[in-house]
């Protein structure tokens, strides 16, 4: 993996560049669609590429690992074969989606025994095991393990985990050593900086994280229900601490007021479910704030969804035919919900992308964040 840092906005720690890999170009500032179980929820992949548009999709570990479990996976030649994607994915690497299992699973040194939210089978992740797993599934980026805290979370336990985090780190670091590439091409690591909301945790954290020298970062234990002054203060601190010369991806964040700030704070990536599952909801992101598409208003409104027109589905479909689709339950509604809200995900971290390259990103950032602290 190549990382090409262009420039940076004189007046934020915005950043804009470009990362290589096997499988293309990916520009960042850049947000992720998640695909958990290799697929974009309700979204084909024809209309991921040519609407949504974006050089990179997430997977998880932890999903795929359960079903269609490894095996599959190795027979397809990895998951681009199998889900047919020949751009870029990362996948996480099950730290947050075992802790978001709570009551049914134990974490100990050696790593975390869970039972599959499937059949509730009993199975063991350790560090070596994920790293074998991501080795497996063949994504372009993979995570290392780690322990995502919960919010609030004690100092001593805080301190404590994130101190494990580092030693799953180290054994994840060894034991990728040993296991070669499976299909040919390069497969990017990188490891999670944690430390919940304590200023020092944090800054010790990427003070180890930078140490191990990897070739990109990642922040976790973040946007687990922490004020998002919080979540600010942590990415500033970390921030400063993290290499400029390689890409900081901010995990599971956010909203489109969240992801802004961040690019401002000097974060290049991004993945979160809420446009996918806002938008199976009833709720759609805009420019101007956002909707909710079940409201009785939207009943005999026949503008289009967006008048920006960001994807096709925008225009072709009025607010009073999506909310009759949400109304009467029917399927398509969710999707073209998703194809919008991914589509205005992914532009807006295109246009913060454009903005940097003007030198006019603070002023912009400033403006969109007004707009679109509103609901229509
Ligand atoms: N760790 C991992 N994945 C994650 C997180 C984390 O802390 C988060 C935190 N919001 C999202 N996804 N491995």
């Amino acid at each position: 993996m190549k990382f090409d840092l262009k420039i940076t906005d004189p007046k934020s720690k915005a950043r804009a560049g470009t990362i290589t890999t096997d499988h293309g170009e990916i520009e960042t500032p850049i947000f992720m669609p998640v695909g958990t179980v290799g697929t974009v929820k309700g979204v084909h992949q024809t209309e991921l590429k040519n609407e949504v548009n974006p050089d990179i999709i997430l997977g998880n570990t932890y999903h795929l690992f359960l079903r269609p479990g490894m095996d599959i996976l190795e027979k397809a030649g990895g998951l681009h074969k199998f889900m047919n994607w020949d751009r870029n994915i990362l996948t996480d690497s099950g730290g947050y989606q075992v802790y978001s299992l709570s009551g049914r699973r134990k974490i100990n040194e050696e790593g975390v025994k869970f039972k599959s939210h499937i059949d509730g089978s009993t199975h063991f992740f350790t560090p070596e095991n994920v790293m074998e797993t991501q080795r497996t599934i063949g994504a372009d980026i993979i995570m290392a393990f780690d322990e995502c805290t919960p919010y609030p979370c004690d100092y001593n336990y805080a301190k404590r985990s994130m101190h494990m985090t580092h030693r799953w780190l180290d054994r994840c670091i060894k034991h990728l050593e040993k296991l070669p590439f499976k299909y040919g091409y390069e497969q990017t690591f990188m490891p999670i900086v944690q430390g919940s909301t304590y200023k020092d945790l944090r800054k010790q954290s990427a003070e180890y994280i930078a140490n191990s020298s990897q070739q990109a970062n990642a922040i976790g234990g973040l946007s687990v229900g922490e004020p998002a002054e919080e979540l600010y203060a942590m990415t500033e601190v970390v921030c400063e601490v993290l290499p400029e010369d390689k890409p900081r991806y901010l995990m599971g964040v956010g909203t489109p007021i969240n992801i802004l700030e961040n690019i401002a704070l000097g974060i290049d990536m991004f993945d979160c479910v809420m446009p996918t599952r806002n938008a199976r909801n009833g709720m759609l992101f805009t420019a101007h704030g956002s909707i909710n598409i079940k409201n009785k208003k939207w009943e005999d409104d026949f503008s289009p969804i967006d008048e920006m027109g960001i994807t096709w589905v925008d225009t072709l479909y009025s607010k009073a035919y999506l909310r009759h689709l949400f109304a009467s339950k029917e399927m398509l509604g969710k999707q073209i919900a998703s194809i919008h809200n991914l589509g205005f995900y992914v532009w807006l971290t295109r246009e913060a992308r454009k903005h940097i390259l003007a030198g006019d990103f603070r002023e912009w950032k400033d403006k969109m964040v007004k707009q679109m602290d509103k609901r229509l």
